[in-house]
Parts: structure tokens; C-alpha cells; sequence
């Protein structure tokens, strides 16, 4: 008999967010609307499309970058610490770490939770030995994680370059709080996206297939599934570019015609062209990195790259 082996926290992070963020985030000026809300169902099996294209490196340069980090970090982590996954989707990579590291516990961490319990069921049950746990938890607001209170070591492991999606302050925050959970001496393991020619970063978003575009409406076609509202999908396009001031590529989605639309009982006037802000994907130097983890009180242990400088995995160090 197969023992029940995936103990379940749920903050219950909902679609009350959707409703409530989605009027005021329309209200506002610039329009703006968190990527944290493209992953439901759709929007997640979109996103793992995003990762095998051709035009997409992040995800297998950062599987390679681990693949071969592996050996070191092993040496420098240890086995028998505590894994906690932020972010833990379908993911592959933690299953590098999983059977390399062999950490005494792993917790998975997701906004999404019918990903989060399928991911985490089949991890409890290719790993026999492992105990796994699940936290339903927008972490965006917060890292209360209950069954972390353990006095194990502990290492945050947030690949994919998510970090990127908060601009540096939130990014400082956030790896605050991951501070604070793991303890002084605990561990960050970090994708980072870095700074690169502007061709390679607008084809990645803006691939041929027109996936991350899809990826991108699929946020309307939610907002028409989920809330009450008579927003037409087919009047807005896809717009993504690098915005070199700011470090960062920017996703909108831009009103092809001037219209007036109905969101629960609330209208919002669009002229043609007239955008919502869906997204922001900062890229850093190895450098910039360092300087927003120290902020937070992390030092870099040690940092990993692919040999074209793409993308970057670092092991940072909580030592506030
Ligand atoms: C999951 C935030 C790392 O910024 O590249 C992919 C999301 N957006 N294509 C990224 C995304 C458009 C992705 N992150």
C-alpha cells in the first residue's frame, strides 16, 4: 500500500486576487496587471510550451548551468538539508538537485495549486525516500511557511530567472524574507537571466510560433473565464521589447481598437494602442546581481554560467 506522503498547506491564494487586482490594476495609470496571474491551467501548459522553443535558451541553458554545477554544489550544500522549491511548477530541474543533493525534506512552493499537488504527488512518488510537502502560498505577499520551522539547514531553490519579474526592490524584498526562512548561514540557489544582445532577447519574447503572445493573451481569455466582464480577446495584441534603461524586457498587451470595456460592473476606456502592462523580465550583470542579494544580506558563494553568458545559477549565502 502506497503511503500518503504529500502533506498539503494551503494559504488559499485565489481568484478573489484576480477580481480585486484586475479592477484596480486597470484603474490605475499605467495600466498594470501582476504575471503571477498567467498561470492557471492554460497559462501554465503555455509557459512549458515557452520553454522548448527554439528562441527560448533560459530553460535548457539553466538545465545544463545545474547539470554541471552539480558536483560543486553538491560540496558546498551537503545532503541532508531541507529543499524548499519557490515557484515549483512542473519543474524539471529540482530532480537534478533531488538525486544529487538527496536534501532530508522538500517543500514545494506554488501560487497554482493543481500544478503544485501534481507536481509534488509525483515527486513523492519517484522519490521514495524523500518527505514532501506542498505550500499553497502567493510568496509574493510573504514566505510563511509553516512546516519550515525545523532546525535543519535550509536551501531556497528558485530557478527560471522568476526573480526577474519583480522590479529591484520587490526582487531585494523577496530574497529578505527567503532570508530569513533559510536563517543565517542557509542558501539561496538562484536563476538569473543576464544582460545580452538585444536581438537574442526580443526573439525569446517574440518567438515565430507566436506561443509567448499566446502566453500573454491567454491573461484576457482568464479574466473572461474567471470574472464577469465583455472583454474581447481579439482586440488586443501581444508587444514585447527590451527597455535598456531600466535592465529589462517589458510585455504589454495593447488595445488594437479605442473601446470601452466592462470588467464587473466597471467600465474602462481604451484608445487604439492603449496598453496594459502584463509583465517585467530584468536582466542583470553577475555583478548587479550581487549587489541586489547583498542588499538583502546574501553573498554569492558561487556563480555558474553557460559559455555564450546567457544565463547565470548562484548559490548565495545568508549572512545578515
Ligand atoms: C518565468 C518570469 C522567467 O521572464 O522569461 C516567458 C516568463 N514571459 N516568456 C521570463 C516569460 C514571457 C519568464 N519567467
Amino acid at each position: 500500500m502506497p503511503k500518503k506522503r504529500v502533506a498539503l498547506y494551503d494559504a488559499h491564494p485565489g481568484s478573489t486576487d484576480l477580481r480585486r487586482e484586475v479592477l484596480a490594476g486597470l484603474a490605475a495609470s499605467p495600466r498594470v496587471i501582476a504575471p503571477k496571474f498567467f498561470y492557471d491551467e492554460p497559462g501554465s501548459a503555455l509557459f512549458n510550451r515557452i520553454c522548448e522553443l527554439p528562441e527560448y535558451y533560459q530553460t535548457r541553458t539553466e538545465m545544463d548551468i545545474l547539470q554541471r554545477a552539480l558536483p560543486e554544489l553538491a560540496g558546498l550544500v551537503g545532503a541532508e538539508s531541507l529543499l524548499i522549491e519557490l515557484g515549483s511548477g512542473a519543474s524539471r530541474k529540482v530532480r537534478l538537485l533531488l538525486e544529487r543533493l538527496r536534501p532530508g525534506g522538500y517543500v514545494g512552493v506554488d501560487i497554482s495549486k493543481e500544478f503544485l499537488l501534481a507536481s509534488t504527488a509525483e515527486l513523492a512518488r519517484d522519490y521514495p525516500w524523500l518527505e514532501v510537502h506542498a505550500a499553497c502560498v502567493d510568496f509574493s505577499a510573504g514566505l510563511d511557511i509553516p512546516h519550515c520551522d525545523l532546525s535543519m539547514h535550509k536551501m531556497v531553490f528558485y530557478p527560471g530567472s522568476s526573480i526577474g519579474n519583480f522590479c529591484p526592490d520587490e526582487a531585494v524584498h523577496l530574497m529578505g524574507d527567503v532570508g530569513r526562512l533559510v536563517g543565517a548561514g542557509g542558501h539561496l540557489l538562484i536563476g538569473v537571466d543576464l544582460k545580452k544582445p538585444v536581438g537574442i532577447l526580443h526573439a525569446a519574447y517574440n518567438d515565430a510560433q507566436g506561443v509567448t503572445a499566446d502566453f500573454n493573451l491567454n491573461l484576457l481569455h482568464r479574466i473572461r473565464r474567471e470574472l464577469d466582464t465583455d472583454l474581447d480577446p481579439e482586440t488586443f495584441e501581444h508587444y514585447a521589447f527590451y527597455n535598456p534603461t531600466a535592465g529589462r524586457i517589458e510585455m504589454h498587451l495593447l488595445s488594437r481598437i479605442a473601446q470601452v470595456i466592462w470588467v464587473e460592473g466597471e467600465a474602462f476606456r481604451f484608445g487604439a494602442g492603449d496598453g496594459i502592462h502584463t509583465e517585467n523580465s530584468y536582466k542583470y550583470s553577475v555583478d548587479e546581481f550581487a549587489a541586489l542579494a547583498a542588499h538583502a544580506g546574501f553573498r554569492q558563494q558561487a556563480v555558474w554560467q553557460d559559455a555564450d553568458a546567457l544565463f547565470s545559477v548562484q548559490l548565495l549565502q545568508y549572512r545578515p
